[in-house]
């Protein structure tokens, strides 16, 4: 795609106008733009992860984190749990996104409240509780005590590549008839809770089955800006995936854009814009990781899928093949070809609600200048997701 080409889309910013979310600025004026943008950036997402010891707890932490469990800092799995301490694990690219291991919950005397209090319960925005083959009894009373605590919890019924596979091939099934049984039979299990919601899912292919819904769920019932670092998070596992992230990100691009145009931004030598370089720096290189496109991710696939990882970085189509470095961003700045009159006009038609006389030129510039951004990385996402991801489909299929 071609940098004309891009300036030129008139649907770049056509988005924003079904933005939900705007309203969002009528509580937020525009003296408090700084202050949103770092709650933003600082809000913390802590995730528990427990169920009976082997149902794939750890398998699963690694999975949302981008992680095989062979790779550097991935939890350990296959082992049995012998302590009653959570595991605290960072995400990889954004630092206040927790998910917590917790212990198995299968011994025979299992109290579910000595368990909550023993995990600090109270430290995490929601539990997924995973059970494989069924749920226990155990299950069921951590749920109920999860109840007592106001505390929200989902059931994930782990490994159904498993089932599928299993029952397809021995019972002559079709794919359909192993979920619709598998569903069923995790209803009875669950039935004295009230028929809770069960995602089906398989960790080795997050893309399939229910995990895009799970997320939909999870995202539903968290705060705005725990919805977003939750979306920010969790891997590229599908298309639909690629198109809430790049949602996402276009929604935080707004308050980024504002924060780094705030009266007082030092004008950069030799830029066109006065704005916090840093800020809008720091802003593309998180939607780059969030799309799995940095460095560090690349990397990572490349070991994956056994390609050198300038092949990679020679599919990328956008500007980022590199990274997000200082010149490609002091790049994005300078360009003639950046049509200041008509970003504005397109910026403050789509947000109707910011105070147009009170806008800078900086910030509708630099806004448009990150909605250009995210929206290449979205491209390059999804033909990695068409070529790339696909081959890493098939290596975890095979393993
Ligand atoms: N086929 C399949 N195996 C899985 C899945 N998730 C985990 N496993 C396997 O189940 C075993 C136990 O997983 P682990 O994460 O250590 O379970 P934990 O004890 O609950 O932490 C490991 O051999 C994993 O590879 C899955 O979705 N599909
Ligand atoms: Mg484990």
């Amino acid at each position: 795609m071609s940098e004309e080409h891009i300036y030129e889309d008139p649907d770049i910013l056509s988005e924003l106008e079904d933005y939900q979310h705007v309203n969002y600025f009528q509580h937020n004026p525009l003296s408090n733009a700084k202050k949103t943008y770092d709650e933003l950036k600082n809000v913390t997402l802590n995730i528990a992860i427990t169920g009976e010891s082997g149902v794939g707890k750890s398998t699963f932490v690694n999975a949302i984190r981008g992680l095989r469990d062979e790779d550097d800092g991935a939890a350990e799995t296959g082992v049995t749990e012998t302590t009653m301490k959570a595991s605290r694990y960072n995400h990889p690219t954004m630092p206040n996104v927790y998910i917590w291991d917790l212990p198995g919950i299968g011994t025979p005397n299992f109290k579910a409240k000595k368990y909550l209090k023993e995990v600090h319960f109270d430290s995490y925005d929601f539990f997924i509780i995973i059970g494989s083959l069924r749920f226990k009894e155990n299950d069921v009373m951590l749920a109920k005590e999860i109840k007592k605590t106001n505390k929200t919890f989902y059931f994930v019924r782990s490994k159904i590549d498993q089932d599928v596979h299993n029952e397809t091939s021995k019972r002559k099934l079709t794919e359909e008839q192993v979920l619709s049984k598998i569903r069923q039979s995790c209803e009875e299990n669950l039935k004295s809770l009230g028929n809770p919601k069960v995602f089906l899912i398989s960790t080795f292919e997050l893309g399939k089955y229910d995990f895009n819904d799970m997320v939909d769920s999870l995202a539903n019932n968290l705060s705005e800006h725990k919805r977003s670092a939750l979306i920010r998070s969790f891997p590229v596992c599908s298309l639909r995936m690629i198109e809430k992230k790049s949602l996402e990100l276009k929604i935080a691009a707004l308050p980024t854009a504002l924060a780094a145009c705030t009266p007082g931004a030092i004008p950069i030598p030799g830029v066109l814009l006065t704005c916090e370089f840093l800020i809008v720096q720091g802003f593309l290189h998180q939607s780059l990781s969030s799309f799995g496109l940095d460095k560090k991710s690349l990397k990572r696939l490349s070991e994956r899928v056994n390609k050198p990882e300038v092949e990679l970085r020679s599919m990328m189509k956008s500007r980022f093949a590199e990274g997000v470095n200082e010149d490609v961003v002091g790049g994005m700045m300078n360009k003639p070809g950046m049509n200041l009159a008509k970003c504005i006009e397109s910026v403050l038609t789509h947000v109707p609600l910011l105070n147009v006389v009170a806008m800078p030129i900086s910030f509708s510039t630099t806004l448009y200048l990150l909605l250009v951004g995210i929206t290449e990385m979205t491209e390059d996402a999804k033909a990695f997701y068409g070529t790339v991801i696909q081959d890493v489909r098939t290596c975890n299929k095979s393993d």
